[in-house]
């Protein structure tokens, strides 16, 4: 039995050490070359070949490095296997701390004023207090429910969706289409936390900018493929939206002349709304093992008709 690891060297040395301490019964491989590819019976890595099944023919477990696992959607998995994404509160924390951010940046908005001193112009906007302001969710998973923790204490209006209810003190809990509609109508900013689905595929479009209020703004940490960036631009540009944060796109980097790159009402940042961090994401995979080999559902285990 044996548990491959094929990532960059630092993240890898962090793992190593952390089986070896905490669960030393299970050998730890992090150079293909030197395990028996019959051994390998969990796998954890960012995307993976076509041929994995062929490859590692007793593959049971395949953990995904980060909270997605859209880029390995397409790839077959050997049957039987598991798929786990990683919930670690590293990553958590790290998106947390850029929601709030852009938030309060699009609350008090920042993108207004940068424009105004990029003009010389020393202008007071009008401001909506916290208690009025309304921020809503899409996706009330792990990074979705954190996010909304961390924005409670400003006393912003919270709301909240997802594909089952949920009951969560403090949030405006919708779901499914019905209550995406309802939600959007009384939504300020928005923030797009959703796994890429067949089913969430663009779902950053022009109709659902129209069902926001006018001056809306958007968070979209989600993945590229959720948002029609041309819809995106004509929102803003119309004046349907008032800003945009936008830290994933489609693709990644966008061409040099992409007009996102200067837009004046959007911050672009490159894809690190969040990332894994090393020490708590190889102590959430040894729970994750240990869970496995006492037979248990490791945590973030996918269900892979619903595709997240
Ligand atoms: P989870 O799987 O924990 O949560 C997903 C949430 O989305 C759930 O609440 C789920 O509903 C909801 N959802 C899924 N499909 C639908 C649908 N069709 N309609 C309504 N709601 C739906 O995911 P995480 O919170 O861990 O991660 C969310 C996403 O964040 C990742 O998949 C990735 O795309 C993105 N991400 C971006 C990063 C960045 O740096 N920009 C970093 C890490 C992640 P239900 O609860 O009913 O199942
Ligand atoms: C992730 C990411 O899914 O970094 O972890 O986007």
């Amino acid at each position: 039995m044996a548990f491959l690891m094929l990532s960059y060297p630092e993240r890898v040395e962090v793992f190593r050490r952390a089986f070896a301490r905490d669960l030393p019964s299970v050998p730890f491989y992090s150079d293909a070359t030197q395990v028996d590819p019959h051994a390998v019976r969990y796998l954890m890595t960012w995307t993976f070949p076509d041929d994995l099944a062929d490859r590692y023919p007793n593959l049971e477990v395949i953990f995904s490095v980060g909270a997605g696992i859209d880029q390995v959607a397409q790839t077959p998995v050997p049957p039987g296997a598991k798929l786990v994404r990683m919930i670690e509160s590293g990553l958590t924390s790290l998106m947390r701390d850029y929601v709030v951010m852009s938030v309060l940046a699009l609350h008090r908005r920042l993108p207004a004023y940068l424009e105004q001193q990029r003009r010389h112009e020393w202008i007071n906007l009008d401001f909506v207090w916290a208690d009025q302001r309304r921020v809503s969710v899409l996706g009330l998973g792990e990074l979705g429910r954190a996010s909304l923790e961390a924005l409670k204490p400003f006393g912003f209006q919270l709301a909240g969706w997802s594909r089952s209810p949920k009951n969560i003190e403090g949030i405006h809990a919708y779901h499914g289409p019905d209550g995406l509609r309802t939600m959007l109508a009384a939504t300020d900013i928005l923030i797009c936390l959703l796994p890429l689905t067949n089913e969430t595929t663009y779902i950053l479009n022009a109709e659902l900018f129209a069902q926001l209020p006018r001056g809306a703004s958007l968070v979209q940490v989600g993945r590229g493929k959720h948002m029609d960036q041309d819809a995106l631009l004509a929102a803003l540009d119309s004046g349907q939206l008032e800003a945009a944060f936008v830290d994933v796109t489609e693709p990644e980097p966008l061409p040099a002349d992409h007009p996102l790159w200067s837009h004046a009402k959007v911050v672009l940042t490159p894809h690190i709304a969040a990332h894994t961090r090393a020490d708590s994401a190889a102590a959430a995979t040894i729970a994750n093992m240990q869970r496995i080999l006492a037979g248990k559902d490791p945590h973030g285990l996918v269900d892979p008709l619903r595709g997240y």
